[in-house]
């Protein structure tokens, strides 16, 4: 048989364009797709939560790709090997209670385990602004361009969906934090300045303590997890060890499942 490349487009379209609003509406949006970000959103697909990824580049990963220095290899302590484990992901013990595995491996891994738990991904799509309603304001989706049309700086406008929770674990930047408290008159995070406290200096060890206490419900309809996590409440960078990103992004599921039955 022939190819024709018009039912190869069309096959794109179409099906893109099906599934694009088939998560118009969601339990669970999720800004970035780093470590972080899609622990979560394997721990919430598997328990049937709705569940929808939306990254601005063109490769998921985050800041995992490139390990330490851009020695492609991780660093995780006890906890964090037990959660690559349940990726399949080979890890080495180095001392006791430090363990290293390829960062490629696994990145591609916890890709897998995310897609295989039916969470849906979309790259190249940035998050712009949030979607409010109702007298507190709260975060009931997100609003979406291409990341094409950011970075060209076209003034395209943008498309929303909607969602019943959303997690940002958009990195050092905390993008979904800021933009609310940029846009949003008078809003109050929940942390001890009411504001973005900021990342502290390197401290690993408490760093990596502090994201589980992080990863919490920052504002209404708003968790942040990973390093935005520990950007937003004030808590040390860590580095190239991982286990707390795996932790959080767990925990941010959690959160939002225990928020979703309530
Ligand atoms: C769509 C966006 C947007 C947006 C950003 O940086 P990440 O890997 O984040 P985490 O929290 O999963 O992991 C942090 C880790 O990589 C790290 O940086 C560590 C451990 N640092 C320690 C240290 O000392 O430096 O992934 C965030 C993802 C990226 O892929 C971004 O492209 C994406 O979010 N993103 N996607 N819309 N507005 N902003």
């Amino acid at each position: 048989m022939k190819l024709d490349e018009v039912v190869i487009t069309k096959a794109i379209i179409e099906n893109f364009t099906k599934l694009f609003v088939e998560y118009t509406d969601v339990d669970v949006a999720i800004a970035g797709a780093g470590p972080a970000g899609m622990v979560a959103a394997k721990e919430l697909a598997e328990n049937n939560v709705k569940t929808v990824i939306f990254e601005r580049k063109l490769s998921v990963g985050g800041g995992m790709w490139g390990g330490g220095a851009m020695f492609p290899l991780i660093v995780v302590q006890k906890e964090g090997k037990e959660i690559l484990e349940e990726y399949n992901i080979k890890t080495e013990q180095y001392v006791p209670n430090y363990y290293y595995a390829n960062s490629v491996e696994s990145v591609a891994k916890i890709t897998s385990g995310a897609c295989d738990a039916g969470a849906k991904i979309f790259n190249l799509i940035s998050v712009e602004d949030v979607m409010i309603r109702g007298e507190d304001k709260r975060i009931t989706g997100l609003v979406l361009n291409w990341s094409a049309v950011e970075l060209a700086k076209l003034h395209v406008d943008p498309i929303t969906i909607r969602a019943k929770l959303v997690i940002d674990a958009t990195g050092h930047a905390a993008e979904v934090c800021n933009v609310v408290l940029n846009k949003i008159p008078g809003a109050q995070l929940k942390t001890k300045t009411g504001k973005i406290v900021g990342e502290l200096p390197m401290w690993a060890d408490i760093g990596e303590k502090a994201l589980v206490e992080n990863t919490v419900e920052v504002y209404p309809g708003l968790i942040v997890a990973g390093m935005a996590a520990n950007a937003v409440l004030g808590s040390p960078r860590m580095g190239p060890i991982f286990g707390g990103m795996l932790i959080s992004g767990k925990q941010a599921a959690k959160v939002a499942m225990d928020l979703l039955k309530s």
